[in-house]
């Protein structure tokens, strides 16, 4: 329902409309009326979570002014939007960034003092938004502030749920989860209970032809489900651009719920509906790069897909143009194949409901769309058990098997005597029960299809989606390297090395142009400069090791090597190599003697991360992980030289302390098997080295910083297939020195070695499909050497300066950039009459 107040009355509003505060003054003018009123508190009963409510309550005010001009400028530049379809949206926190994106920390900070409060506090006090497992769903986020940042016209579309990633707590060494209850109190979001669209489900399909002999198709009876629009302002950096991400929420349809039930004494079965009708947003799956094909979890896919469409439609409707400027008007980018029902369901507005041709609408619906690809794991790619569909969106299965045909006849006309090609890209999988292939779909209904790193983009091109582009031809698929947002992994995490490398650069003009970075180089013979870098360093170890002693009890010295892995805990990203590896390292300092000891460089493994709750063998890998740091850490033949730290709970907020402090993290991955990775980039980025497999976005971290810069180890994704086939029927035999790890385990050292024996066991009966044996020599030679390289500090700095300087290609920045020339043809919008000068803090 729209209304617009008229022109001649226009002026009041225009009069009274909220300026924003700017000063201290109107900054705690603001926080102490929302702290009195909005909560109704007082300077009696402020705590520090009511000073964190009242100062998000003032930041959102400002975004919101901000949002509703973006959102007014956008309307009249008319200009083609792009819609981020993604079923995961990990954003963290949202004040420390509000702050630094509009330039006011600085006033918040004098403001919050002179209130009594510090505004590290306060900042700690929020809850960090969830909504995600891990890579996907960070890049979501990292891709929201870039398209904000730089003035693209853009929209997120996601879920709203009401239970985020859980939390997870660590009991006698094993993964516990909490559930994640968040909503309590969120300033981030406002609900727009007039923004609802109905969402239909099961039911059946009628055909007939109507009395002028058009073929009529109607999706009839069933049940309705109602999309309630949640928005979150997503503010860019030094800019007025506040960009817009709608997350659905879904409650009982009032049209179908039925109130007569509760009259007439069925009570509890009503409650039950409406009960049903909200859990389809209620919780995140909580698998990483792994699927399982749940009726619930298709449910989801479809509220948010059939929602996020009819908002879209809705929207260009109210432009009054023609359907085939649809594309000239909309981008939408699948985020994996999680949304590719859209594809479907546009098909499904145009033919059934705007009356067009067929082919005339896939034209459309094919220029619309374009697809990501984030991973090769088998496990991961999106079956859909074809039973399941019927039942559920009975009409979207029929224009499944529709686009299938027509794509078949297409494929047999062009490659007439290839039969067999014809089973291998049939959208429909002939297994039992028959599956839809989503990726296929995905690919079908797209103009592009992207991969994520070089070397992932060139593997899906020859193995997963190979007969595509012999169907297609080359150009269809392309390459779009990750990136991540400068604003929060450096300038948020790290204020004290932002500020440091802006005082030589001469402004924070490389949070917005990451490649001035390069203009760091010529200080790394700067002595007062290096010592600087690394006071900084020393001091995010500080306040780590703090953070490590308050929540696990071990205190570690700040001066050790901090070696650093953190990332969702998975089979393919190898913390077990890891893990294998400190335990090699513990068998060799306990063999030494004390003298010999005396020479060795000490060293804090930090670990942090989340197993998929029904993952047993990633819970297995956690619980290794305690139980080595159990006896290392108190062992007293160790000592400094060797900690193991398992850190609860990592997610956005924990990564911010984390990153910063550390001197090598671990990218270790069976080459081939992480499409790119990104945290490697924030490690790098905040003056951390890396340990890496040729797998990722490393490959070109490494091109970029140079080769001397970075500790590559193990074999190439190339060999890795002869590797495995050798397993089984070569002459196969476990390294001679993991061998020994194993048989420590296997001794009941670190317990429970019944469990621990199938870790071990994947390695020696079973394969080893993640070659961990293959490279572990390589590995532990190379951890050798990133002990002797740190012996130098001085080397070590020149290195880590260097890797940042030129770093500045894997800014999301330039990742947008590149999908909007590419794939989307999309403009940024001209903001410069709109600029503001933003005092920077
Ligand atoms: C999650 C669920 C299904 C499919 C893929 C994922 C996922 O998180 N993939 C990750 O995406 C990141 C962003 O592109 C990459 O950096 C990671 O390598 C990849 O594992």
């Amino acid at each position: 329902v729209e209304s617009s107040i008229p022109e001649h009355m226009r002026e009041a509003w225009r009069k009274y409309s909220p300026s924003g505060f700017t000063t201290k003054d109107q900054f705690e003018t603001e926080i102490v009326r929302h702290i009195e009123t909005t909560l109704a508190r007082s300077l009696f009963n402020c705590d520090e979570l009511a000073a964190y409510s009242g100062t998000a309550l003032a930041f959102r005010d400002r975004l919101i002014m901000d949002w509703n001009k973006t959102q007014q400028r956008q309307t009249f530049a008319d200009q083609k939007r792009i819609y981020y379809l993604s079923l995961e949206f990990l954003m963290g926190r949202a004040l420390d960034n509000a702050m630094l994106n509009v330039g006011l920390k600085n006033v918040a900070k004098e403001g919050l003092a002179d209130l009594g409060f510090r505004i590290e506090d306060v900042i700690n006090q929020e809850h960090d938004a969830a909504l995600g497992n891990g890579g996907l769903g960070r890049l979501a986020a990292c891709f929201l502030d870039s398209m904000a940042s730089l003035n693209y016209p853009a929209w997120g579309y996601g879920l709203r749920y009401r239970y985020g990633i859980f939390k997870q707590e660590i009991e006698n060494g094993y993964q516990v989860e909490i559930p994640d209850y968040w909503l309590d109190f969120n300033p981030w979001e406002f609900a727009r209970h007039d923004v609802t669209v109905d969402v239909q489900f099961y039911g059946w399909v009628n055909k007939y032809t109507d009395d002028e002999g058009k073929q009529i198709v109607s999706w009839q009876d069933g049940e309705i489900v109602t999309a309630v629009a949640y928005d979150v302002p997503v503010p860019g950096y030094g800019t007025p651009t506040v960009n817009n991400l709608r997350l659905w929420s879904s409650k009982a349809s009032s049209g179908e719920f039925d109130f007569s039930k509760f009259n007439s004494g069925e009570y509890e079965s009503a409650v039950a509906d409406q009960q049903r009708a909200e859990t389809i947003s209620a919780v995140l799956y909580p698998n990483d790069n792994l699927e399982r094909g749940k009726e619930l979890r298709l449910k989801q896919q479809y509220f948010w897909c059939a929602a996020s469409l009819f908002d879209i439609v809705r929207r260009f409707k109210k432009t009054n143009r023609k359907w085939s400027e649809f594309p000239d008007q909309v981008a939408i980018q699948l985020n994996d194949t999680h949304p590719t029902l859209a594809v479907v369901e546009l098909q499904r507005i145009l033919v059934d409901k705007e009356g067009l041709e067929w082919q005339t609408a896939w034209d459309i619906v094919t220029k619309t769309f374009s697809y990501t690809n984030h991973t090769v794991l088998p496990e991961a790619l999106e079956k859909w058990s074809v039973p399941l569909i019927q039942n559920l969106l009975p009409r979207h299965l029929q224009i499944i098997y529709e686009i299938n045909l027509s794509f078949l006849q297409t494929v047999e006309r062009r490659f007439p005597k290839d039969r067999e090609l014809l089973g291998r890209v049939s959208l429909i999988e002939e297994s039992q029960p028959k599956t839809v292939r989503m990726a296929y779909l995905a690919i079908v209904g797209s103009h592009k299809v992207n991969g994520v790193a070089e070397l992932h983009s060139d593997l899906i091109k020859t193995t997963i989606f190979k007969d595509f582009v012999r169907i297609y031809g080359p150009d269809k698929f392309i390459n779009v390297t990750n990136g991540i947002t400068p604003r929060r992994w450096l300038h948020q995490a790290n204020p004290r090395l932002s500020e440091l490398i802006a005082s030589k650069l001469g402004s924070y003009e490389f949070l917005k142009d990451l490649t001035l970075l390069n203009k760091l180089e010529p200080f790394v013979d700067d002595k007062e400069f290096k010592k600087e870098w690394a006071e900084i360093k020393y001091a995010n170890k500080v306040r780590l090791a703090q953070h490590i002693l308050k929540t696990t009890g071990v205190s570690v010295n700040p001066k050790a090597l901090f070696d650093v892995q953190v990332k969702r805990i998975h089979e393919y990203k190898r913390q077990q190599l890891n893990v294998f590896g400190v335990i090699h390292r513990y068998l060799a300092i306990k063999s030494l003697s004390s003298e010999e000891r005396k020479k060795l460089a000490p060293r804090v493994t930090i670990f942090g991360g989340k197993a998929a709750p029904g993952y047993w063998m990633a819970k297995t890998i956690i619980h290794l992980i305690n139980k080595v740091g159990e006896v290392i850490n108190n062992d007293p033949d160790v000592g400094d030289l060797l900690k193991v730290i398992f850190l609860e709970d990592y997610n956005v907020s924990k990564a911010e302390i984390i990153i910063p402090a550390s001197d090598i993290s671990e990218h270790i991955s069976t080459a081939g098997t992480e499409a790119s990775g990104t945290s490697n980039m924030k490690f790098v980025l905040n003056g951390g080295l890396i340990i890496g497999t040729l797998d990722g976005a490393n490959i070109e971290i490494t091109r970029e910083i140079g080769e001397q810069n970075v500790f590559l180890f193990g074999n190439l994704s190339e060999d890795v297939e002869d590797l495995r086939h050798n397993h089984f029927y070569g002459d196969y035999q476990v390294d001679p020195e993991l061998q020994k790890v194993f048989d420590l385990i296997k001794s009941g050292k670190f317990g429970d070695e019944g469990s621990f024996g199938a870790l071990i066991g994947a390695i020696t009966e079973h394969g080893d499909y993640y070659l961990v044996s293959d490279d572990f020599n390589s590995y532990t030679k190379t951890q050798d050497l990133i002990d002797e390289t740190f012996k130098n500090q001085d080397e070590w700095v020149t290195k880590c300066i260097t890797s940042v300087a030129r770093m500045g290609f894997f800014t999301s920045d330039r990742c947008i950039n590149e999908y909007a020339d590419t794939i989307w043809n999309i403009e940024p919008l001209d903001v410069a009459e709109e600029k503001q000068v933003r005092a920077r803090t």
